[in-house]
């Protein structure tokens, strides 16, 4: 594995000479590695093999992400910020692509690691929730005048229409024979249904406008500062066109939640207040200037809009038989499901609350 590592390694215009190639992180879907450099004046690397199950289109992803890194570039750079450390950069092989695929039919990208950052698993302090909120919202800010569509690499991505349909269909097929036992968790998925369509439909029709979005807002793909403030919005894999309604919720899903995404123990898991609070704040004054009314209303109902989706979807890798997230135990999926429907009802029933603190500051802020 090391020498394909290193090959494959080979293949990039890297900056200086590659010392060790490891393992990184825990991500559900890539395969990731950090690649370091002999000396301190050289940069370090992460190697990504993409995982192509999912991303069928690894040049177009990538040229996504060319485009969006250098529109943030620009506006960073106009700004007087550091280029190299509050955007991602990729790097390219000797041919110039984005990418190298292999015999083999992997797909591999490498991007700069950029150093003396923090990454957290969880928000823990409210102080950390307003800078991830300041950190997205500002992502989102300088991408609003981006014009120049995006390829459609993941079609219905955090579209429950197109969930549903997806939904239907595993069910109906039932490969592993799981659903007899799984009348309950289903029953939380349906009695839900036409609420989470009603809240699509105003996407679909332009109700709720369409703009650049990262679409895995989680806290472990932002990266924050020795300083405790946000440096730069990593994982661009999913860079699309949709609602930046599900970048809020999607992070809401991740910040607020008290307990671990698979934790086994749901007493742990609640939606915290006091971090919605904290990352709302951060978030709209980042992007109370551009978001118009209709955003505004639904943002909070994106925290359990998303938070579902994450249901539907956990569980119907199970019901599927495990085949999309990876999982450390055969239940693994049944237990995130659970997980993530104890924060939805948690959020259902702060719904009010979290309505309130979003209006409390569209006001504030745009006064
Ligand atoms: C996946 O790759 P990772 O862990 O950042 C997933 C997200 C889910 C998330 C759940 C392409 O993100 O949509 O919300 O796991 N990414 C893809 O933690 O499906
Ligand atoms: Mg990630």
């Amino acid at each position: 594995m090391k020498d394909k590592l290193f090959d494959v390694a080979s293949r990039f215009v890297l900056e200086g000479k590659i010392e060790d190639i490891k393992p990184l992180g825990e991500g559900f879907i890539n395969d990731t590695f950090l690649i370091t450099t002999e000396g301190e004046e050289s940069p370090n690397y992460i190697l990504q093999r993409k995982n192509t199950n999912i991303f069928k289109d690894v040049p177009g992803m990538m040229g996504n992400i060319q485009k969006v890194t250098a529109h943030l570039k620009a506006k960073i750079k106009a700004a007087g910020g550091d280029t190299s450390r509050e955007a991602m950069t990729i790097n390219v092989t000797e041919e110039g692509l984005p990418y190298f695929a292999d015999e083999n039919n992997d797909y591999w990208t490498i991007c700069m690691f950029i150093k003396d950052n923090i990454t957290y698993e969880a928000a823990d302090s409210p102080e950390l929730a307003f800078a991830g909120g300041k950190g997205i919202g500002k992502f989102q800010a300088m991408l609003a005048d981006m014009k120049e569509p995006l390829v459609d690499i993941l079609p219905g991505f955090h579209n429950i229409r197109f969930r549903f349909k997806q939904w239907d269909e595993v069910l109906a097929n039932d490969p592993v024979g799981r659903k007899k036992d799984l009348q309950k968790e289903i029953e939380w998925v349906e009695s839900r249904r036409e609420e989470m369509l009603k809240f699509w439909e105003l996407v679909e029709n332009g109700t709720i406008p369409t703009r650049v979005t990262h679409n895995d807002t989680k806290i472990n793909n932002i990266l924050f500062d020795q300083d405790g403030s946000d440096l730069c919005v990593i994982d661009l894999d999913t860079v699309l066109n949709s609602t930046v309604l599900n970048d809020y919720g999607d992070a809401m899903r991740s910040y607020t939640n008290t307990g671990l995404e698979d934790d086994e123990n749901l007493d742990n898991v609640s939606m915290d207040m006091e971090i919605f609070t904290a990352y709302t704040k951060g978030y709209l004054g980042e992007t109370i200037s551009f978001l118009t009314e209709k955003e505004l209303e639904y943002l909070a109902f994106s925290a359990k809009y998303i938070t579902y989706e994450q249901v539907l979807r956990f569980l119907m890798d199970y019901i599927d038989g495990d085949n999309y997230y990876k999982v450390k135990s055969p239940e693994h999926n049944l237990v995130r499901t659970h997980a993530q429907y104890k924060l939805l009802t948690s959020m259902e029933e702060q719904f009010e609350e979290m309505n309130k603190v979003v209006n409390q500051y569209s006001k504030e802020l745009s006064a």
